[in-house]
Parts: C-alpha cells; structure tokens; sequence
C-alpha cells in the first residue's frame, strides 16, 4: 500500500492524474492538497472524491502548518506537486504570486518530506530516508526557453526561462536538485510540453477557441499565430508521471513531449473545421452552441473568419518542441495518442461537457476575459 500525496489535484493534470492513477492502482491512499484557486475545481474530482481511499484537504501548499499536518495524519509515501500558477499571461501581470506558489510551495513540501521520511543520517552527515519514498516535480519545457525553426530540448538543454511564470518554475525545479544534492533527497523532475483533453480551464488556447466558437466570439490568435507548441494528450502525460515516480531512476529529469509540433494557427482552424464537422455528423452536440440552435444553417457561423489576430504576448517564446528519447529508452514510454485522435477525442468531451465549462467559468472568469482580451 502505497500513501500518495498529489497536490493540485483539483486542476487540469492533477485531476487527470488523480483519475489515473484511481484506476490502475487498487491498493493506494491518496491525499489530495488543492487551494482551489481560479484553476481548481471540486467539480471535476466529485466522483473521485466519494472513492474510500481519497481524502481531500484544501489549502495552500506554502502553509507549513497544514502539509504539517497530512504528513502527521497520513505515512505519505510519494509527494507529487502539480499545484502551480500555471498561466503565463497572468504571470505577465502578477509575478509575485506565481513567485510565492511556485517557488516558495515547492519549497515548503520538500522541506515537510524531508523532515517526515529522514530515518537517520550517514556517517557524513546526510540524512537517510525511509526506504520507498519520493518527491515528484511536475516542471515543463518552458524553463528551457525558446527554440528557432530546429532543435529539441534534451534534458541536458541548459535552463533558460524568459517569462515570470518559466522562471518561477525554473526557480522551483532548482529548489528540488538543491533538496537532492544537499540531502540526497529521492526526487525526479518531470518537463511536459503543452497538454490538452478533458479540464482544460478555458483560459489555455484550445479550451479557450472551443468555448468562443460556441459562444460566436472572435479567435484571439497572439501576433501572426506561427508560435509553435508541441502537444501531448494530457493521459499519455499522466501514464508518464505514473512510470517516472514507479521505476524512474532517483535524482533524474525525463523530459515528456508528444513530437507533436504544430504552429498556433493550425491549431486553431483545426479546431475549427473539427466542432463544425462533429455537429454536422450528429445534432446533439448543436445544443452546445450559445444560443442553442439544431438548425444546420446555424453551423455556416462557424468558420475561419471568427479568427482575430491581437497584440503578441510579451516575451512570446517562439518555439518548444521536445525530445523524449530518455524516457522512451529507460522507461518505454511514448505519446500513444495521435494529435488527430486525441483533438477529435477533446472536442467532444467539451461538447458533452458544457455544465462543466460554465462551472468553472461561473466566477471571475468574465472580468478575467475582459481585463485580458479588452484591449487587445
Ligand atoms: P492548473 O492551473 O489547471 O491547476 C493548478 C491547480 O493547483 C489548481 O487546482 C489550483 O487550485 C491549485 N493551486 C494553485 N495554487 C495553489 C497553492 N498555492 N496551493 C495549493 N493548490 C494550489 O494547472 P495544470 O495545467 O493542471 O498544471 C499542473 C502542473 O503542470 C503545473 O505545475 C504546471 O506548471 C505544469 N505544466 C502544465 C502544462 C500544461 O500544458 N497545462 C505543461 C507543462 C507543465
Ligand atoms: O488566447 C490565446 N491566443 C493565443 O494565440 C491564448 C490563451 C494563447 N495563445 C497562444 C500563446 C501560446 O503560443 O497559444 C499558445 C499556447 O498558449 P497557452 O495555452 O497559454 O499555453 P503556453 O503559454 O504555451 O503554456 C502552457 O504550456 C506550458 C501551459 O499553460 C503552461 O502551464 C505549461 O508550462
């Protein structure tokens, strides 16, 4: 029996993460720790949440009191740390936060667990752990900074973050080796490219198109949409941070990406000719549209002409793309979902899934639009 604690398990990866791993491990104990911020969502773990074995706490990961306490509670075994700020335009506009989270959070779990899992010390002085135990940093290719036209980030690629939300996180994964070469703490890190499927919060590009074709509104394309991501289906991420934590080898990086490289515009109209496609096939998901509408005709709205090009993100790194052959080789993993699949795959989940979009979006989420995309 396995005691995890996976902290924001209430926002996109985590959630999947959590479902994840609910569904291949039967003998687990999980604790999840989730502030529900913006980003997180009691919502999207109701089901999980009545699962005997999950115990959910909300709370800040940089309160020491209060990972204090689940390490007192439960014999944590694995610490994986998803909770983050994780949106690089609102690091634009606050940095502080995404300082204080990112850096200072990492920092306050790491140094929990290290009190918690410390048996001893060796005869130099370094603690020595109880048998069985990590820590899991969930990073991304971000603090790599940006690529031209070629290359792949290696997990030897030097560290190189440009926006506050990649430097924080840059910041956070260098807490972590600090943690493993200081006191040989158990700890790898993980560095994903984008993820997409079920939970995205709407702020992200591809929930972000979706919910605005539905709605009408305009497709806010940054500068002239020739950004290129590299994207991976956010459960071929999970199954890697599954494999990572069980059999990784301690102290190291995987980096984890789709070879899946698309330019920003691409995406977007393949978003769009996909919800055209969908709602021409089948009428039910005609009623995802605002105002609801079955009428054929209805569906000519949809089209290239909603994209709008606006003012370019400050700093906007111009390429990631990753090379995951360290994973594949040790591990065997590889992106099993094809981006034609796993597009189609999302897009109907968000088309069946509309009370959870307006769930998520019920609050600030208009002001936040407005604030973001008013002047653009
Ligand atoms: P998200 O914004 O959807 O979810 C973050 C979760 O963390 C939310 O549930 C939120 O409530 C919680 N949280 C935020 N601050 C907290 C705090 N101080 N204490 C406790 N909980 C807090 O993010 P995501 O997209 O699921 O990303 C998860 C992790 O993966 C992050 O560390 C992010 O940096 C990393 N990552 C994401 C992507 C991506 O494409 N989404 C790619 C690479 C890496
Ligand atoms: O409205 C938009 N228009 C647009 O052109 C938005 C929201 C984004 N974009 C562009 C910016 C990026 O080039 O699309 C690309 C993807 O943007 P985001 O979805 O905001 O993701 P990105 O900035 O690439 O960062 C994501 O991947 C790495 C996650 O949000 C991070 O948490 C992760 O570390």
């Amino acid at each position: 029996m396995k005691h995890y604690l996976v902290t924001g398990g209430a926002g996109f990866i985590g959630a999947n993460y959590v479902k994840y791993i609910l569904k291949k491990h039967s003998d687990i104990q999980l604790v999840i720790l989730d502030d529900l911020t913006y980003a997180g969502n009691l919502g999207t773990i109701r089901d999980n949440l009545k699962d005997p074995r999950v115990e959910f706490v909300k709370g800040n990961i940089v309160d020491p009191q209060i990972v204090k306490s689940i390490f007192e509670k439960h014999p944590i075994d694995f610490t994986v740390n998803f909770a983050a700020e994780s949106h690089v335009d609102r690091s634009i506009e606050n940095p502080q936060l995404f300082l204080q989270t990112n850096i200072l959070g990492t920092q306050n779990l790491l140094d929990t667990a290290k009190k918690f899992w410390a048996v001893g010390t060796d005869e130099k002085g370094y603690p020595v752990y109880r048998e069985g135990v990590k820590y899991l940093q969930v990073s991304t290719d971000e603090v790599y900074g940006s690529l031209g036209e070629t290359g792949y980030f290696t997990e030897k690629t030097p560290l190189d973050p440009r926006s506050p939300y990649s430097a924080s996180k840059t910041g956070a994964d260098l807490i972590v080796v600090a943690y493993s070469e200081t006191y040989k703490m158990p700890v790898n890190i993980t560095r994903c490219s984008n993820n997409y499927g079920p939970y995205h919060f709407p702020e992200k590009l591809i929930p972000l198109i979706i919910k605005n074709i539905l709605e009408g509104k305009k497709l806010p394309v940054y500068g002239d949409g020739s950004n290129v991501r590299d994207w991976l289906y956010v459960e071929d991420h999970c199954k890697a941070v599954d494999l990572v934590l069980l059999q990784g080898r301690t102290g190291e990086v995987y980096n984890i990406g789709g070879h899946n490289e698309m330019k920003n515009i691409d995406i977007v109209k393949l978003t769009i000719a996909t919800v055209r496609k969908l709602m021409e096939e089948n009428p039910e998901y005609r009623k995802a549209l605002k105002p609801a509408s079955l009428s054929v005709t209805d569906l000519n709205r949809i089209n290239n002409d909603l994209i709008t090009f606006v003012k370019d993100r400050l700093g906007h790194d111009h390429r990631y793309a990753i090379d995951p052959a360290k994973i594949t080789g040790e591990l065997g993993w590889y992106p099993e979902t094809k981006f034609a699949d796993g597009i189609v795959k999302t897009i109907r989940w968000y088309l069946e899934n509309q009370d959870w979009v307006e769930e998520v979006t019920s609050g600030d989420y208009q002001k936040y639009y407005e604030q973001m995309y008013g002047n653009r």
